[in-house]
């Protein structure tokens, strides 16, 4: 696989890359749609849809999580091995209003413990999240290059008297709308300013997945799935491949069972 630039994601936060063949994107989309068709996601709102739990789970959109070219890209930024953070399936139909607040990806992090040594260029971000388009995607927003510096005055007005998240429908100076065609991803530092935000006039199908390198110890995005819904019985259930991906994780959380342990991790120097 070729060399990606990782200078320029360094800098900006983010990197668009085309990872589906034509071939595989209409195999996902298939199945995508598949999901969007049971019946608990009837209602014409947003759905935000983990696709590794037992409830919701879909086979061809688990074996992206070992797709060669995610893997390869998310290696070259982390280094490996690499472990599963989220597996999530964004869904939404035409006409469905989209609207988070402007954030960075530490919801989890009690505000008082969010500091600014965590948006600076020595920060090892310990995480690449990355959205996958399975349809053309007008919903992610981002400020490029946020994701190593503090908020300047401008944007701490526009999230106001708080670190995590700031009203919806607040224009952000410096963001940009990142657009993808089907079967390109952006992979991004989560730490970068971001919010969903369309209103949809084609149907969303987008994967977002997660990953971090063993060689770290894991940020606090890493503890959104619940360990316990991963019985043997439905492990069983998956993949090969799916499974020891998702052995290695339930492995992982064992070794960091404390989010709270992960708040300054990012500080720890590369093995
Ligand atoms: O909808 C999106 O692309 C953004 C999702 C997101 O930022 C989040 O869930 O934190």
């Amino acid at each position: 696989m070729s060399a990606i630039d990782l200078e320029r994601f360094r800098r900006e936060g983010y990197l668009i890359l085309r990872v589906l063949s034509d071939a595989e994107l209409a195999r996902c989309l298939a199945a995508a749609d598949g999901l969007m068709s049971r019946e608990r996601f009837a209602q014409p709102v947003f759905h935000y849809v983990s696709f590794i739990n037992p409830q919701t789970a879909e086979p061809t959109l688990q074996e992206l999580l070992h797709h060669p070219v995610l893997l390869d890209t998310v290696g070259q930024i982390l280094g490996t091995p690499l472990v599963i953070d989220n597996a999530a399936f964004l869904g939404a139909a035409v006409g469905v209003r989209y609207r988070q607040g402007w954030h960075r990806d530490v919801l989890q992090v009690p505000e008082e413990q969010i500091g600014d040594f965590m948006f600076s260029p020595a920060w090892r971000h310990n995480n690449v999240q990355l959205n996958l388009a399975l349809t053309h995607d007008r919903a992610f927003w981002a400020v490029p290059g946020s994701h190593v510096r503090p908020n300047s005055p401008a944007e701490q007005a526009v999230f106001g008297g708080t670190k995590h998240q700031s009203p919806v429908d607040r224009d952000m100076p410096g963001a940009r709308c990142i657009e993808l065609a089907p079967g390109e991803a952006v992979f991004y530092n989560n730490n970068l300013i971001h919010r969903g935000y369309c209103d949809f006039t084609e149907r969303r199908r987008t994967c977002h997945i997660g990953y971090h390198c063993t060689r770290r110890p894991p940020t606090w995005h890493f503890y959104s799935h619940s360990p316990d819904q991963f019985t043997p019985d439905y492990l069983a259930t998956l993949s090969p491949r799916v499974r020891g991906m998702i052995e290695e994780r339930l492995k992982r959380q064992r070794e960091w069972p404390d989010v709270k342990a992960s708040y300054r991790s990012g500080l720890v120097p590369d093995a």
